[in-house]
């Protein structure tokens, strides 16, 4: 086998952010950068002689040269066999489709999930298990590790390059490439999971719907199953040609980002429903006619009216969100008797819980949902869920909502984010925070009286490992909570995150312009951390 051993040096910068290594394209064309990372991976994961891994991307910038590389170093450390989505296509839930279905070793996802794409932009790479999650915080701390001491990788000299363009099989020295179709796992157990034939006869009956795929993953996916399979008029996934800078624009499913739809949504012309999806297809933003259904209320009312979905009744075992998520869904839990879990930010970290059959749904602020139907969130998924609900409840996206709201309380949510911070300043304020909180018990800040304020620490049920300073907490006795945080899939400078909650029972106060229903909280909370003399900000760059 030609294989090349490269003489290399450690690159000091390859700490794996909460969802896997992200940085400037650029950056990670510089020589020996992608490479290195790569072969830390390999180090880091057990054996690989012999195994099978899945490698697909979310088609930005830079996608194909890197499954390239990747490619002739599987070959070279041993792999077997690698199964590639077609032109190197593969949505983040559907390569966790693809890890579990076909019990592969793991898998590398090529993606820098919402962040923009192009050659000035951003490239991320990140290590799936073997059961369909993100490696956990023991694994990439390893691969860290590695990456610190790194002198040498192995890559096949092999110059020729593989045709990700059709399916089919390619010899790699002694290694199998398989060329899959990056649609049909995915849409299939899509069909297993939700009642299709409800949801195609809600649509012949005149319910419509606007799919905004962003230019990026899920244009393939959203239109072979809510165009073909489930009967939404052509053109109802707009945007569906993945791109590889994805228009130039910010794939990022939220008001702010996915403002064409947001405005559709709001204006007469509105169709019944409304959904996007982000860069690799693991985010979803649901909308209704003139309504915004947040993250958090998301999780809870699809956790609260799982009951409508065959594949769910009866069958929750518990449901879990991060911690900055409203507790939306711990209000749902409760009443129905369900065990409630919160988590650090970071999808990895319901893996061990999915995997102990502790919870069945979770879901993060940040647009994220999901299930153990996979180890990864799932935009798409998401939708069907909800189009199944109103499926059967034959009921609009606001009356749902407006009822849940009924049932179990409001949480009204907001998060702030200031972004491209200097890094230093940033973490002032945190440093700061970090002292201010070890004495903020039982003192009034405004008109609220803190209850709790901590550096929230994780000890994980399962397998007892321990995380450390996961956002700062300030809970009052009301209910409401502030969350500082600094995010950790940034490429440029630090982002502040500030998120908000407050929780409202009583009806004559449940439709309040969110920003207004929080005010209180977010001028406390630039004032507790010192915001503007540290930073000399004083307005979020992005507040959804
Ligand atoms: C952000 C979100 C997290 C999310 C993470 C990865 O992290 O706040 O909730 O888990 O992105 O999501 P994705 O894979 O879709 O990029 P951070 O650290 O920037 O806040």
């Amino acid at each position: 086998m030609p294989v090349t051993t490269i003489t290399t040096c450690p690159f000091d910068d390859q700490k794996p952010g909460t969802s896997g290594l992200r940085k400037k394209v650029k950056h990670f064309q510089q020589t020996h950068y992608l490479e290195n990372f790569v072969q830390s991976i390999f180090a880091s994961i057990g054996d690989v002689q012999g195994k099978t891994l899945v490698l697909g991307g979310d088609g930005r910038y830079y996608n194909k040269q890197a499954i390239q590389i990747i490619l002739k170093m599987a070959s070279a450390n041993g792999f077997s066999r690698v199964l590639v989505g077609q032109n190197g296509i593969l949505s983040t839930p559907a390569a966790s489709v693809i890890i579990r279905k076909k019990q592969t070793f793991g898998g590398i996802i090529l993606s820098a999930s919402h962040n923009p794409g192009g050659p000035d932009e951003d490239f991320g790479i990140k290590y799936n298990t073997s059961n369909g999650g993100p490696a956990p915080e023991k694994i990439t701390d390893a691969i860290y590790a590695k990456t610190k001491e790194i002198s040498q990788y192995l890559i096949s000299d092999n110059s020729s390059e593989i045709d990700l363009s059709q399916p089919g099989t390619h010899d790699l020295d002694g290694m199998t490439v398989e060329i899959i179709d990056s649609v049909h796992d995915y849409a299939l157990l899509m069909h297993e999971l939700f009642d299709f034939t409800a949801i195609r006869d809600m649509i012949s009956q005149g319910f419509t719907l606007c799919f905004d795929a962003m230019h990026a993953v899920t244009g393939p996916y959203a239109v072979e199953i809510l165009e073909n399979q489930l009967g939404a008029a052509k053109g109802s996934v707009i945007n569906g040609i993945p791109k590889e800078d994805f228009g130039g624009e910010h794939p990022d499913p939220n008001l702010v980002h996915a403002h064409h739809l947001a405005e559709l949504m709001f204006s007469p012309q509105s169709p019944d429903f409304g959904a996007a999806s982000d860069g690799d297809g693991d985010r979803n933003m649901i909308v209704g006619n003139n309504i915004f259904v947040t993250p958090s209320d998301s999780l809870a009312i699809l956790t609260a009216n799982a009951e409508h979905i065959p594949a769910y009744k009866g069958k929750i075992l518990g449901v879990a969100r991060s911690m900055p998520t409203s507790q939306a869904s711990d209000q749902v839990a409760k009443k129905l008797g369900l065990d409630s879990y919160e988590t650090p930010t970071g999808w990895k970290f319901f893996g061990n819980l999915m995997d102990a059959d502790k919870v069945t749904l979770c879901g993060e602020e940040s647009f994220g949902t999901g299930s153990s139907h996979i180890r990864e969130k799932d935009g798409l998924w998401a939708v069907l869920f909800w189009l199944n609900i109103l499926a059967s409840r034959k009921e609009s996206v606001a009356d749902i909502v407006h009822k849940h709201w009924q049932e179990f309380g409001r949480n009204y949510y907001s998060r702030h984010d200031y972004e491209a911070i200097e890094t230093k300043a940033a973490n002032q304020v945190m440093a700061n925070l970090r002292e201010k909180v070890k004495n903020l018990s039982n003192t009034k800040i405004g008109s609220l009286t803190v209850s709790y304020s901590d550096d929230f620490c994780y000890t994980d049920p399962i397998d007892n490992s321990v995380s450390e300073h996961q956002g700062i907490r300030i809970g009052f006795t009301n209910g409401s909570r502030v969350i500082f945080r600094l995010s950790g899939t940034g490429t440029s400078g630090a982002t502040l995150r500030i998120y908000y909650e407050s929780y409202e029972t009583n009806p004559d106060n449940m439709h309040q312009e969110t920003q207004q229903a929080l005010s209180e909280l977010i001028t406390l909370s630039v004032e507790v951390s010192d915001l503007k003399a540290l930073t000399g900000r004083t307005e979020a760059t992005v507040i959804t």
